[in-house]
């Protein structure tokens, strides 16, 4: 069979001393934190659309990606040879888990029915592959904002043929997903947001995008499909706002729409800093309601205002995310999905492996210095005793709701002035983080 990196061969764990630059320092699958294996852990994702479909195109200029495997078309051949591609990729990787849209993996027919049917074409071999090698599913979602037919949005297009396109394209998405044993399915916005207030009635939109879930888990219901649904949070880009805007959003429209409880939230950190949000924060958020499904782990560019990409490398990130992420012990069914792309110089195929093998040492390296903190115990601590004031007397009453405001205001005439106000030690804090780093 043809070797598409031939010059690779499997990426293994060599521990941190090691100067290879296509070797693990730090990520080691069978090693445990916290009770489970990296492997576990992270779930690590590769995924098809950026790694197999990018092609380094920018506004300004064309293609410089350089993949020797690909003739450029969007044909049955070529996406069946770059099944091989990837699985080859993937293996060599140690990934356990990849993720795609729907029209990543095949290619868009002339009718809804002959996109279908190229798409179980597709479907077939990559269930083969996944039989051969193991790699499994961490989901799919479908391609609703590339066709021009969703210049105005999908389930949010003002054009009711539009939305019905939608539905049925997410209904085979979610067959092809459930067929492949894909552990969850991704509804990332798209185009549903908008660009001008002055031609788009906001209520009728949202309301139309409910009801877009709600099928969509009407029909994975009726077929036994199991998996869990992510909703992934983004700010602006293509639209101007972006109806799925940061996880707050995402959740107050969950909970206004009957859909607690079925969808969860995929955090991308990109999306999160265009939001004017830290990572973290997102991250928080999304764990405090017990939405935190799954990551798209990449990062942004402090000096750029838009959706960069880039793959993550900075442990002081990786560190706060995994802060978050052990405190509700792993993502469970989700995964860490390296929705990233290798820059446009960056042409090789090479640099795939490059770019990857730096991601999954960054999150393995905060996952340790994270472990290392929790363990300590400091930062915990720290917080749990700053609120202290609510686990006795007034606090303790504020908290159970058996105080009422007559209550504080017999408890504070009583007292005169508050007591119990210290140092936030915010500094000290940040200095004591380093100290782990
Ligand atoms: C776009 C984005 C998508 C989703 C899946 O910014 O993140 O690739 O992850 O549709
Ligand atoms: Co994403």
């Amino acid at each position: 069979m043809a070797e598409y990196f031939p010059s690779v061969s499997k990426i293994e764990y060599e521990g941190p001393k090691s100067r290879n630059p296509l070797a693990f320092k730090h990520y080691n699958p069978d090693e445990v934190i916290e009770g489970q294996t990296m492997r576990d852990l992270f779930r690590f994702s590769v995924c098809y659309w950026h790694t197999f479909r990018g092609t380094g195109t920018d506004p300004f200029g064309s293609a410089t990606l350089q993949r020797p495997w690909d003739d450029g078309s969007d044909s049955i051949p070529n996406a069946l040879k770059r099944v091989d591609v990837a699985f080859e990729f993937m293996q060599k990787l140690q990934a356990p888990f990849y993720c795609w849209h729907d029209r990543d993996i095949s290619p868009e027919g002339s009718s809804l029915k002959e996109s279908n049917k190229n798409l179980d074409e597709i479907a077939k071999k990559l269930k083969d592959k996944q039989g051969e090698t193991g790699i499994k599913l961490l989901w799919g979602t479908a391609n609703l904002f590339s066709n021009p037919r969703f210049m105005h949005g999908a389930a949010t297009s003002c054009n009711a043929d539009v939305f019905a396109f939608a539905a049925a394209q997410v209904k085979k998405a979610i067959e092809v997903t459930y067929d492949l044993g894909g552990e969850n399915y991704v509804f990332w916005g798209g185009r549903e947001g908008y660009h001008n207030l002055l031609n788009t009635d906001m209520k009728r939109e949202t309301d139309h995008l409910a009801r877009f879930m709600h099928m969509a888990h009407d029909h994975a219901k009726s077929i036994g499909f199991k998996g869990q649904f992510l909703f992934e949070p983004k700010p602006k880009e293509p639209t101007k706002h972006q109806y799925d805007f940061d996880a707050a959003t995402c959740l107050n429209f969950i909970g206004r729409n009957g859909l607690d409880g079925i969808v969860k939230l995929n955090i991308e950190t990109n999306h999160a800093t265009l939001a004017g949000h830290s990572m973290m924060h997102e991250l928080e958020v999304a764990r405090i309601h017990n939405a935190l499904g799954s990551i798209d782990a990449n990062t942004g560019d402090a000096l750029l205002g838009w959706d960069t990409d880039q793959f993550p490398t900075d442990i002081y990130l990786t560190t706060q995310m995994m802060l978050v992420i052990l405190k509700q012990n792993g993502l469970g069914s989700g995964g860490t999905n390296f929705d990233a792309k290798v820059r446009r110089e960056s042409f090789e195929p090479i640099d795939l492996f490059h770019a990857h093998v730096g991601g999954m040492d960054a999150f393995a390296r905060g996952a340790k210095i994270a472990a290392a903190i929790r363990k300590d115990g400091v930062l915990d601590q720290f917080v749990s005793n700053r609120y202290r004031s609510f686990d006795s007397g007034i606090g303790a009453q504020i908290e159970s709701g058996k105080a009422s405001f007559a209550d504080c205001e017999r408890y504070m005439l009583e007292k005169g002035e508050i007591t119990g106000n210290e140092s936030g030690r915010q500094e000290y804090l940040e200095n004591l983080i380093n100290d782990y780093m």
